[in-house]
């Protein structure tokens, strides 16, 4: 199996220091956090970042100023991959915004969702725009799965060439579809030829998805914004305690884990 590739979601939109006060708000903390992951094993970083006031935000130039930050800490940088789902009801011009600062990747939202007791909005038109940014910017996109028809309207985006083969999958789990084995296999069956894939398991769900996505060949995203704990009742002093973890298990089931350098070629970045 080619070796896994581990994604840390550092920081999130939702999260507060008042859930846990292990997250990386400011841009040394974002950094710092993102060092101690990639030296855990991961090779790419899920951004979003924060004002000074820590709330989230889209600016262009906090992300430059954040990447920047990343690729001064880490002695071998991550793929960096931007947010392009920001916070529930940020507007299209805010979500673009991101894709300036230059990310290898971006997240792709394709359809819209519960998402706790609101509704993140992704219309047809946006989800075009951003891919069609992405495209133009040469960033690679994550597709963003939380449910069935995601994929569909994935699937339709290659049919249109808005996003290139081979294509990458992130199956959220636990947000609108339950984190079932049954459903990911489902996913992972309607795959098309040569894409690749990895899961995001929410909350508990973190560590059985990535078992799963371990002994079937997919790669695995942890981090603070899908799950604050370590272990039942026990917080999470960091991302990079969950990646240790993922790592940890990666070895129970013989996986490698991908370098950066891996990561790039398994992923077919320029
Ligand atoms: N914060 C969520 C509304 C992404 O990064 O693309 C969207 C999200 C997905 O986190
Ligand atoms: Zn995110």
């Amino acid at each position: 199996m080619v070796p896994v590739i581990i994604t840390a979601a550092l920081v999130g939109a939702e999260l507060t220091k008042q859930q846990t006060p292990h997250l990386p708000v400011t841009p040394d903390e974002i950094a710092q956090a993102a060092r101690l992951s990639v030296d855990a094993g991961a090779s790419i970083v899920h951004l979003h970042v924060r004002d000074d006031h820590g709330r989230p935000t889209n600016d262009a130039e906090r992300f430059r100023e954040v990447i920047e930050g990343i690729r001064r800490a880490c002695p071998i940088p991550p793929i960096i991959q931007v947010s392009t789902g920001g916070a529930v009801g940020d507007s299209a011009e805010s979500r673009l915004q991101p894709l300036a600062a230059g990310p290898e990747m971006a997240s792709l939202d394709v359809g819209s969702v519960n998402f706790g007791d609101e509704v993140f909005c992704n219309p047809r038109p946006l989800v075009r725009r951003l891919a069609e940014e992405q495209k133009r910017l040469g960033i690679k996109p994550e597709i963003e799965v939380f449910d069935l028809s995601h994929l569909e309207t994935g699937l339709r985006l290659m049919e249109e060439g808005l996003v290139l083969r081979p294509a990458h999958f992130q199956f959220v789990m636990g947000v609108a579809l339950a984190a079932t084995e049954e459903n990911l296999q489902l996913l992972v069956s309607r795959l098309p030829e040569g894409a690749t894939w990895t899961v995001a398991g929410i909350g508990r769900h973190q560590f059985p998805m990535a078992e799963l996505a371990l002994q079937w060949g997919g790669h695995v995203r942890v981090g603070l914004e899908d799950n604050i704990y370590l272990a039942k009742g026990v917080l999470a002093q960091g991302s990079h305690e969950l990646v240790q973890k993922a790592v940890a298990l990666a070895e129970r089931f013989g996986r490698l884990v991908a370098s950066v350098t891996e990561a790039r070629k398994i992923l077919c970045l320029a």
